[in-house]
């Protein structure tokens, strides 16, 4: 495995310096965040960026995300020069020597919580999703105030009710066909410049608001693969996305994916899954803390001779750090240092 971390770039607080003295770190996950979705991003800042990161020591190989136009999901006319724009990223963060890029298909909103500072036992913080919250909020109504945090605060309220809006007549299999639509364009260009593609699961992997969510769980990741059917076309295995539904088995679901060669990239996070539907929280890496098990899904991922890059995803807000929800130092810090001990128990038992 590579271990990578992501950092938001010159705005973060967590500085490369940080990152790079946290044991075993090699890889940067990064992108231009300056930019509108959907437009082209200069050299320039990508250079920027590969040259930040290279001076500190550490390569950028991953980038999280190019985010996709909604206009895409939505398979408006105008898609193809956002398809056209996407196509142009890619083939520029290849040139910068960027190996494998994450994004992911979800209409509107990406991850989603109700609350970002829930208090856990030991006084530390971390993200939580009540659904009995999220029931509470109807974007598309516009009389509603409520809203919930990581909403795109690009949106002013009235966009992002008139956006959501826009996918009320689209089912499922309208998105799975905008989708196919993406790919059947995107993928070549990958294979040509040498990324791998690597969808984010949804988070979390139901749908929300009504809207479709399709990016779930093993079935309808089977059948994304099947979509355009070569290594380049892969996922993101987020375990906190697919783990919040008890329904997945992240393991047997990372063993299966890994040995077929198509997990490029991986997100390790615990959650606790509260029960009866309740929701989830996000929870310290060890095992023990939350629902999931780390130990197992690393090593079906080392058993099926997984080599791509792994980064420990959400940490909690731990030793008076305040910061941007999920991406501090200290508790990501502490999940990488958790992720190394676990390979190095694994592959040395292996011996
Ligand atoms: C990330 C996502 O913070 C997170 O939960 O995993 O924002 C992720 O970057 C996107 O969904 C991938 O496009
Ligand atoms: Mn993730």
């Amino acid at each position: 495995m590579k271990l990578s971390f992501r950092w938001y770039g010159k705005e973060d607080a967590v500085t490369l310096r940080n990152i790079r003295q946290i044991p075993g770190m090699s890889t940067i996950v990064s992108a231009v965040y300056d930019v509108p979705v959907g437009d082209v991003w200069s050299r320039e800042s990508i250079a920027d960026l590969k040259r930040q990161i290279e001076n500190e020591g550490m390569g950028f190989e991953v980038v999280e995300s190019i985010p996709v136009h909604e206009d895409i999901k939505l398979g408006k006319r105008t898609r193809d020069r956002y398809i056209a724009n996407y196509c142009e990223n890619i083939r520029r963060v290849a040139e910068a020597g960027v190996k494998c890029v994450c994004y992911n298909f979800m209409p509107v909103f990406d991850w989603t919580r109700t609350e970002l500072e829930h208090v856990l036992p030991d006084g530390s913080t971390t993200l939580a999703y009540y659904q009995e919250q999220v029931e509470r909020v109807d974007p598309l109504k516009s009389d509603n105030d409520l809203t919930l945090p990581g909403w795109d605060a690009s949106y002013s309220r009235e966009e992002l009710r008139q956006v959501a809006a826009e996918y009320q007549s689209m089912t499922e299999e309208g998105l799975w066909e905008n989708l196919q639509y993406f790919l059947e364009r995107v993928i070549p260009v990958s294979v040509e410049c040498g990324i791998n593609m690597a969808i984010h699961e949804d988070d979390p992997c139901w749908s929300i608001f009504g809207l479709p969510r399709i990016i779930t769980n093993e079935k309808n990741l089977d059948r994304f693969l099947r979509l355009v059917d070569v290594p380049n076309n892969g996922i993101t295995l987020c375990t906190g996305s697919l783990g919040c539904s008890g329904h997945n088995d992240v393991a047997a679901i990372a063993a299966k994916y890994a040995a077929m060669g198509r997990i490029h990239f991986v997100h390790m996070r615990n959650v606790a899954v509260l029960p009866r539907g309740e929701g989830f929280e996000e929870r310290a890496h060890l095992s023990s803390c939350g629902t999931l098990d780390m130990y197992a899904i690393m090593k079906a991922l080392y058993d099926n001779r997984f080599d791509g890059y792994i980064r420990p995803d959400h940490g909690r807000m731990i030793w008076g750090e305040t910061g941007r929800p999920g991406y501090g130092l200290y508790d990501r810090a502490l999940g990488a240092v958790y992720l190394n001990g676990l390979w190095e128990a694994i592959e040395k038992g292996d011996r």
